[in-house]
Parts: C-alpha cells; structure tokens; sequence
C-alpha cells in the first residue's frame, strides 16, 4: 500500500475536516475507470423491458419499456466482484485511512446514473438522516466515473454543516428524505460545488448536507458512492449489519472488525415513521410538495 501521504495531503484531510468535503484526484486510472463503466453498462442492458424498479436497477420517472431510463444501481459493491474490488484498491484504502482510520466497513454502495438531458436531482438531505451510527466516522465516496462539471448536476455541499444540527427530514410526520427548503435554518446559498475528473473521488461526511440539480446538459455525470464507516461506528437502527455479524465482517474492506462500538454523543433522528414510498432516495423524496430543485419534465419525458 502506498503511504497515505502520496494519495491525500495534510491540507486535504483539514479541507474534509472543517468544511466536510474533499476532492481528491487520480485515485482511479483511466484504465479502472474504464472497467467500472464497461461492467455499468453490462448491468444495466436488462433495463430494456423493464416495467418496475428492481432490487438491482431504479428507473427514472420517464422510463419505458421500449426507452429504457436507469436512475441508480443499487448495491453494486455487493452485485459485482469489479466493484467490491475497486472499494479495496490501495490508493482509496489510503485516502479512506487518514479520514476515517484503519479499519473500515462497506455501508452501503449505489451507482447514480443521473444521464445527460434526464438525470435526477437529489433533494438536499443529510445521509446521517437515513443512517445514524454511534459515532459519526462514516463518509461516502463519490467516485467519478465521468468528468463531473459545473454543468451535469455536480453534487453540492454545504461548508460546515457536518458539525451542525441534523435537520427534520420529515412531512406530514413520515421521513421523506429530504429537508424542506423554506423551513430549515441553513443557508443553502452557501453550497459549494464538488467538480473533478474521471478517476477523482470525492469525500463527503455523513452529516454534511448535500444535493444536487436534474442534468440537463448533454454530458451523462456517472457518480458511484461508496458508503464507508469506520469499524467502530455501528448502525443504531438494528436492521443494520449488526443484526448479522457474517454481513458485517464480509462488509469490512480493510482492517479489523470489532463487536465493540465507539459511543459518541451527536444529534441523532431516526428515519421513522417511514417514507410512503421506499426502494431508493428518489422514491422517497417523490412525495415532497416543497422541492427545491427544478425538474424540466421536458427532460424527465
Ligand atoms: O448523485 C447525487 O448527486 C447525490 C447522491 C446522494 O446524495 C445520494 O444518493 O444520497
């Protein structure tokens, strides 16, 4: 393994420590990069004549059969060796260990899609609202597998707020995943864009709040995220990991397990009473009545 210092600086780990985010470049080749899109592509052919989401593939909301539309894939650290290889290469263990520290586990994994003229956006939401651990050591990776611009719906992030409060993600007294605009007391103008070239990843702390705009450019912005704890952060909602110690320890992509969580006090909501409309973050966020991004449905037909 190369020395964490040649993969991410001292000033990169104090940008994700104060503002809770970071880029950083060249993690993956152009060569892996190419591998993660041919094997993308491969899952999501069986799209075509799809009439529903599935446990694999979630369609965008102007998907037909004969015009096959995919929002995300879900879980492909778990439904591709190319992918559960990539989470352990060196160069983002690296990087993943000067965040976060050693030992470390896969939360979770997702591929969004969002294609040029059609991608969604996502609602501006903190990922500690779907999935508060005992201690807040937990990050995604957001690797590029396209050149993420100004212009294709980059994600955007908020400077600062990971040490701030977690915000309601409810409506109507259901967690709908997403915050309301008008209501919260952030001031999302503050949002910095997170931009990079293919190969890049970007690192984003799980109480950083976070969204992006529909891509409406002609550029396809292929983001897959990496949900990554540290070993010691164990989910509290008891669907999680912890419910099954095999899942937990084949979920470690470096380091030790540990049945020894490290309690850290932090503002805690628990996702329930449940969203209405469950399989993927877009669902949920379907039933909004106050979204803050547009959507052209010009672009979503
Ligand atoms: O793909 C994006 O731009 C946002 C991703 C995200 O925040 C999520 O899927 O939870």
């Amino acid at each position: 393994m190369p020395a964490p210092n040649t993969v991410i600086s001292d000033d990169q780990v104090t940008q994700y420590e104060e503002k809770g985010f970071v880029v950083v470049d060249n993690i993956f080749s152009d060569d892996e990069v190419g591998q993660m899109r041919a094997v993308l592509s491969e899952m999501i052919e069986g799209a075509r004549g799809l009439t529903d989401h599935t446990d694999l593939i979630d369609l965008e909301s102007g998907h037909t059969p004969d015009n096959p539309r995919v929002r995300r894939v879900k879980e492909p650290f778990k439904k591709h060796a190319l992918f559960a290889e990539m989470a352990r290469h060196p160069r983002l263990i690296a990087a993943l260990t000067e965040l976060l520290g050693p030992d470390l586990r896969m939360h979770g994994s997702k591929i969004n899609l969002k294609s040029a003229s059609y991608g969604s956006a996502v609602e501006w939401h903190q990922d500690w609202a779907f999935y508060p651990h005992t201690n807040d050591d937990v990050l995604a990776v957001g690797v590029m597998l396209d050149d993420m611009t100004e212009n294709n719906g980059p994600l955007l992030c908020i400077p600062g707020s990971h040490r701030g409060p977690t915000f309601d993600h409810h409506q109507d007294g259901r967690f709908v995943g997403a915050m309301d605009p008008d209501v919260c007391d952030i001031d999302l103008a503050h949002a910095e864009m997170i931009t990079g070239k293919a190969g890049a990843c970007s690192f984003h702390h799980v109480r950083a709040v976070h969204g992006s705009s529909q891509n409406t450019s002609g550029a396809d912005r292929r983001l897959l995220l990496y949900q990554v704890a540290a070993a010691d952060a164990w989910d509290i909602r008891g669907m999680g990991p912890e419910a099954n110690w095999q899942e937990y320890t084949d979920t470690m992509i470096a380091g030790q397990a540990t049945n020894q969580p490290r309690l850290v006090p932090t503002p805690i909501r628990l996702p329930y009473p449940g969203p209405l409309k469950t399989g993927s973050i877009y669902e949920s966020q379907s039933v909004l009545h106050n979204k803050f991004f547009a959507t052209e449905s010009s672009a979503a037909e």
